[in-house]
């Protein structure tokens, strides 16, 4: 016996799995569902008389959806989230939390050897590090792209991507947001040492983000792209601060690309008290 998979997912593979179905004139059926990763297993004998003729044995359709295992809170996470709510992926949110005693769960470790959050899965595939996640997102799925079409506008996209994790996450949402607003809700002090020292670089990353989006409504031109998913959960975070709040009404190009951001469903639905 012989299992044919076939991966309805996209109408290029609907399109495909109809002609592998009229070539080996095989009877089952295929449905294209635009966001769910639709697995059409079809067992069948191949008559060993008659080699073209088969014989279906089983015939299943399931529905699998992508997993994420991370935290809604997470920075990292959210990112992951926004990205395929606006590629309307249907997915479902696992929680793993890499802050608990004694880090994430053992098991957790043998799929992200770092013990960040978060990982994607989609059946036996397993990915960490967001941005290779988001892309990948953006590629292997259906739906307008996230990421510009030309080869100088993706280059900014990821540019402001390095910026944005390379000088904005720890500062704006550890040594700013966590210090000023987590710890003392935890009894703590705010280590003021902390939060001045991580103002100026913050201070050029906001400059920066605001000569980036000139004129135009999102970070890396007139569309949204995964600069845009990138950025909006480390900077809602730091709006959160009276710093962040101050720093903000001096970038009104910045502010009117937050509240724009802030309509969005995708922001919406990813939504925490935080954010
Ligand atoms: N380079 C990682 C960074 C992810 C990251 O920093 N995640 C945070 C949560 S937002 C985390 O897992 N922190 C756990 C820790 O620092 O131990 C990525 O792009 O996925």
């Amino acid at each position: 016996m012989q299992v044919l998979t076939i991966y309805v997912a996209t109408p290029i593979s609907f399109t495909g799995a109809c002609l592998v179905r009229r070539a080996k004139n095989v009877t089952f059926s295929i449905r294209y569902r635009r966001h769910f990763d639709t697995v059409a297993t079809v067992r069948y004998r191949i008559d060993p008389d008659r080699a073209q003729t088969l014989t279906i044995l089983e015939n299943s359709m399931t529905v699998e959806k992508v997993r994420l295992q991370g935290l809604r809170i997470s920075v990292y996470t959210r990112i992951a989230r926004l990205v395929m709510e606006e590629k309307q992926v249907a997915y479902a949110l696992e929680e793993v939390d890499p802050f608990a005693d004694g880090g994430p769960p053992r098991e957790y470790l043998t799929r992200h050897p770092f013990g960040m959050i978060p990982c994607l899965l989609r059946g036996d595939f397993c990915l960490y590090e967001t941005t290779a996640i988001t892309r990948y997102i953006d590629e292997a799925f259906p739906g307008p792209s996230l990421q510009p079409a030309t080869a100088q506008g993706r280059a900014r996209m990821n540019q402001i991507i390095s910026i944005l994790d390379s000088y904005a996450y720890r500062r704006m949402v550890w040594d700013v947001y966590v210090e000023r607003v987590y710890v003392p809700t935890e009894g703590g002090q705010s280590d003021e040492t902390v939060i001045a020292g991580a103002l100026p670089v913050i201070s050029k990353v906001l400059e920066q983000l605001e000569i980036f989006l000139g004129d135009s409504d999102f970070l890396a031109g007139s569309k949204l792209s995964l600069a845009d998913c990138h950025a909006f959960p480390m900077l809602v975070y730091f709006v959160e601060t009276p710093e962040g709040k101050e720093m903000f009404a001096a970038h009104p190009k910045l502010q009117r690309w937050m509240k724009a951001m802030q309509s969005r469903s995708s922001v919406q639905a990813t939504g925490f008290e935080a954010g």
